[in-house]
C-alpha cells in the first residue's frame, strides 16, 4: 500500500506496547505500523515519541460565567492552545443559560463551534434542571443523539442539585446508557464558612481556599458515591484534589463499585499558598476546588501511580487577569466570593505530566497516553477512533521531544488569557508537532492548519456496552 504519510524513526507509543516502528497514514488514518513503509511524503521524527494526540475530556468554552463575566476563550483560542499543547480532542461542556432548554444550549455551542476548531470536538452536558422536559425527554433524546455523558454540580448556588435531584438524574443515565460526572463539594458548607469567612474580614483571593477545605469535597465524594450505589450507576468523580477524597474512591472500588476519578495539574503543582500572593495576584489561582498543600501533592501522586486516578484533565476554565470581566470583576477585591472561578491550562497540561511523570520516573510512557488520551476515549465513547496509536484509528499524533527544556511562558502559549498560573515552571519534554488525522495543526509550538476539527458523534462509554 502506499500511504499518503509515513512517521519514520519515532518511538510508537501504541495501543499494544511502546515499540520502534513507522506509522503509515492514509485517508486520515492509521493504515499500517511497520517497517520500510511506502508513502508520498516523509515525516523523519528521529529521536522523536509519538504518543495518541492528547484529548482533555474536562474544558470550559465558550460558557456562560455570570453577568458582566466573560470566559477568556472561545472555539478558535481555545482549541488553537489545545493542539499547540499536542491535542487533538478536547470535551467543553454544555450549560444552558437561564431559560434555554439542554437541547437548545447543545445547538447554540454547536453553532459557537462549528468552523472555528484546530482540534475535534465532543460536548458533555451540565444537567441543572430537573423538570420532566429535561429529565423526561432532552436527556433521553440527546443521549440517544450521542451527548452519553454529563456534569452534576454539588455546589453553586444556581447550578448544585439535591441529592434526591441527583439520584432523579442518575436513574436517566441508567435507563438510557450515560455516564454521569460530579463536581463533589458540600454548598451548605461552604456557604456557612464563606459567610463566616466574610463577617470576620477574611476575604482576601486566599480564603477562597480555606472555605473550601478537604472535607467539603470528602464528604459530598462520599455523598456523590452512596447516591451512585442506590442508582446503580458508574460514576466519574471529576477534579479530585486530595488524598480523603481519593480514598473514598478507593474504598467505593473495595466494596465493588465502578467509580472512575479524573485529577489535574494545579492538585500536583499548585498550592493554596498561591492564592494567599501579594496583592490580587491571588486570583489567578482561584479554582475549585482549590489548590491544596505539597503533602496532597504526594496523595495526589499516589492515585496516579496505583491507578486510582484513570483521567488526567486540565479543567481549562479561563478568565483573563487584568480584566474586570475576568478576575478583577466588580467586588472581587472586597470579597474572594465575586473572583471567576477557574484557571487556564489547556496547552500545558500534557507537559507538566509529562515531565513532572515521565521524565522524573513516576510513570511510564504507556500509563501516561491512558491518563492523557486512552482512558479519555473509553470513558466518553470515543474509543476505537480516538485515544490510541492503532490501525485503523484516526491519525491523531502528538510527536513529542524528551529532551527539550523550557520555562512555561505566558509569551509561548497561544490561549485567550493574559496569563498562565505556571510562569517559570520548567518542563522537560514538549509536544513539537501535533497531527489530526494525518494533518499537522502544530509545528514547532506554533498553530499552522486551518481550523478542521470536527464535532464527533459519540457512544455509549465502554463500561455501559
Ligand atoms: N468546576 C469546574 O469543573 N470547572 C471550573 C469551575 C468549577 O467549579
Ligand atoms: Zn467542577
Ligand atoms: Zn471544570
Amino acid at each position: 500500500m502506499t500511504h499518503d504519510l509515513v512517521i519514520k524513526g519515532a518511538r510508537v507509543v501504541s495501543a499494544s506496547g511502546t515499540t520502534q516502528c513507522e506509522i503509515g497514514i492514509k485517508d486520515g488514518v492509521i493504515a499500517t505500523l511497520g517497517h520500510d513503509l511506502a508513502s508520498a511524503e516523509v515525516i523523519d521524527a528521529t529521536g522523536l515519541i509519538a504518543l495518541p494526540g492528547g484529548i482533555d475530556s474536562h474544558v470550559h468554552i465558550s460558557q456562560p460565567s455570570g453577568p458582566g463575566i466573560e470566559m477568556a476563550d472561545d472555539f478558535t483560542t481555545g482549541t488553537r492552545a489545545a493542539a499547540c499543547g499536542g491535542n487533538t480532542t478536547v470535551l467543553p461542556f454544555c450549560l444552558p443559560e437561564e431559560g434555554q432548554t439542554l437541547r437548545e444550549a447543545v445547538a447554540a455551542y454547536r453553532a459557537k463551534a462549528e468552523g472555528n476548531c484546530l482540534t475535534d470536538v465532543a460536548f458533555h452536558l451540565i444537567v441543572k434542571e430537573t423538570d420532566p422536559v429535561t429529565l423526561g425527554q432532552d436527556l433521553p433524546a440527546l443521549i440517544e443523539a450521542g451527548y452519553t455523558s454529563f456534569k452534576v454540580f454539588m455546589t453553586y448556588q444556581g447550578l448544585a442539585l439535591s441529592d434526591r435531584q441527583i439520584l432523579e438524574v442518575m436513574s436517566v443515565a441508567k435507563a438510557h446508557g450515560a455516564m454521569v460526572m460530579v463536581h463533589a463539594e458540600n454548598e451548605d458548607a461552604i456557604e456557612f464558612l464563606r459567610d463566616r469567612a466574610e463577617r470576620t474580614g477574611e476575604t482576601a483571593p486566599y480564603h477562597h481556599a480555606t472555605t473550601r477545605p478537604v472535607p467539603v469535597e470528602r464528604e459530598a465524594t462520599h455523598r456523590a458515591i452512596s447516591l451512585a450505589e442506590i442508582a446503580g450507576v458508574p460514576l466519574t468523580i471529576v477534579h479530585v484534589s486530595n488524598g480523603e477524597a481519593t480514598e473514598e474512591i478507593m474504598r467505593a472500588r473495595q466494596r465493588g463499585l465502578t467509580v472512575f476519578a479524573e485529577t489535574c495539574p494545579q492538585y500536583i503543582t499548585l498550592t493554596a499558598d498561591d492564592l494567599d500572593r501579594d496583592g490580587f495576584e491571588g486570583a489567578k489561582y482561584v479554582c475549585s476546588p482549590p489548590p491544596r498543600t505539597r503533602d496532597e501533592w504526594a496523595n495526589i501522586w499516589r492515585g496516579i501511580e496505583t491507578g486510582v486516578f484513570d483521567l488526567f484533565s486540565s479543567d481549562h476554565c479561563p478568565f483573563r487577569f487584568v480584566d474586570t470581566a475576568g478576575k478583577d470583576a466588580p467586588g472581587a477585591r472586597q470579597s474572594f466570593r465575586n473572583i471567576p472561578n477557574g484557571i487556564p491550562g489547556v496547552e500545558t497540561r500534557l507537559p507538566i505530566l509529562f515531565s513532572e511523570g515521565v521524565v522524573k520516573g513516576r510513570i511510564s510512557l504507556d500509563r501516561f497516553a491512558a491518563l492523557t488520551a486512552t482512558n479519555h476515549a473509553r470513558l466518553y465513547g470515543l474509543f476505537p477512533r480516538k485515544g490510541a496509536i492503532m490501525v485503523g484509528a484516526d491519525a491523531d499524533i502528538a510527536l513529542w521531544d524528551p529532551t527539550l527544556t523550557k520555562p512555561i511562558r505566558q509569551s509561548d502559549l497561544h490561549h485567550g488569557s493574559d496569563y498562565t498560573p505556571w510562569e517559570g515552571f520548567t518542563v522537560t519534554g514538549w509536544p513539537v508537532r501535533t497531527l489530526l488525522r494525518g494533518v499537522t495543526t502544530m509545528q514547532d509550538g506554533a498553530p499552522v492548519a486551518a481550523a478542521i476539527g470536527q464535532h464527533l458523534t459519540r457512544e455509549a462509554p465502554d463500561v455501559l456496552r
